[in-house]
């Protein structure tokens, strides 16, 4: 029997068979819990119907995060499915594709600023107040996904990375008010993945290349080492942790000086 036995979990951000949340969604189903997914458009519908069907859910409702009518929707159509569940994950980050080339001073702009926040950290606090009601009092978990660009700063990722800082923030102030109800929020910092949403960054294969050369692992991650932390991250055997962020990144973070060809 799986460590996630009788647990429902929603899975939020599912876009593609690469996406960070079809990995996590796979470990969670192969840990034993019940699943539920959103589709961001009426596009992605039949896509994500698919998804979710391959993992025995029959649970795929409209939700886009930008729109508060459509978060209450969503948990409204969710109740008459599930009266109550225990895991929530957020894998979801936009900021429009002007905001990700070139120097952070130069493309920073007020609207490109609201949006990345607006989408990328504000929507986890939006969902995590609809979700208490169905979460509390069932030893549940909030789980999100962040990036090294909210600790460090580098090349192109600019507002994203204050984005992402802003994420990491939420993270601790949603697991200081939610402990009372038995309800960990903890983050996982993922190692760079080739995703839909990184296909149209310039020089992401040769920065793929550079990380897996210099991380301890030798290595870059996948969705799957994702989904295995993030299994772990949301089910009881991580009862302790709350507020964390897990960095899953195959040891590139902790690195001072990567160790040369002849091994110095
Ligand atoms: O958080 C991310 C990417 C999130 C993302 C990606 C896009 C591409 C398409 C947010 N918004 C958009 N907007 C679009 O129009 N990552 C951690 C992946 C990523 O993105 C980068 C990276 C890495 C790593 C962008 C520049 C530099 C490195």
């Amino acid at each position: 029997m799986g460590f996630l036995a009788g647990k429902r979990a929603v899975v939020i951000g599912l876009a593609s068979n690469r996406s960070i949340a079809w990995g996590i969604a796979q470990a969670l189903h192969r840990e034993g819990a019940e699943l539920a997914f959103n589709y961001q458009t009426d596009k992605l519908a039949g896509r994500v119907g698919k998804f979710a069907a391959q993992l025995g859910s029959d649970i795929a409702l409209p939700l886009d995060v930008s729109e508060d009518r459509q978060i209450d929707g969503f948990f409204e159509q969710l109740a008459a499915h599930w009266d109550g569940f225990d895991i929530l994950v957020h894998s979801v980050a936009y900021a429009p594709a002007d905001q990700l080339d070139g120097r952070y001073i130069d493309s920073v702009s007020r609207e490109g600023f609201r949006i990345a926040h607006d989408i990328s950290s504000y929507s986890f606090a939006a969902l995590a107040r609809r979700a208490e009601p169905m979460m509390a009092g069932r030893a549940g978990a909030l789980l999100t996904l962040s990036y090294l660009g909210a600790m460090r700063a580098l090349p192109n990722y600019n507002v994203m990375g204050l984005a992402k800082a802003s994420l990491e923030a939420n993270v601790r102030f949603l697991a200081l008010d939610l402990g009372a109800q038995d309800i960990r929020v903890n983050a996982i910092s993922a190692g760079p993945i080739r995703t839909l949403a990184a296909s149209g960054i310039k020089g992401f294969r040769s920065m793929l290349a550079r990380v897996g050369a210099a991380a301890p692992l030798g290595r870059n991650v996948g969705i799957d080492d994702v989904g295995n932390a993030a299994a772990f991250l949301c089910s009881d055997l991580a009862a302790g942790i709350t507020g964390q962020v897990v960095y899953v990144d195959a040891g590139y973070s902790i690195v001072g000086l990567s160790s040369g060809s002849d091994g110095a």
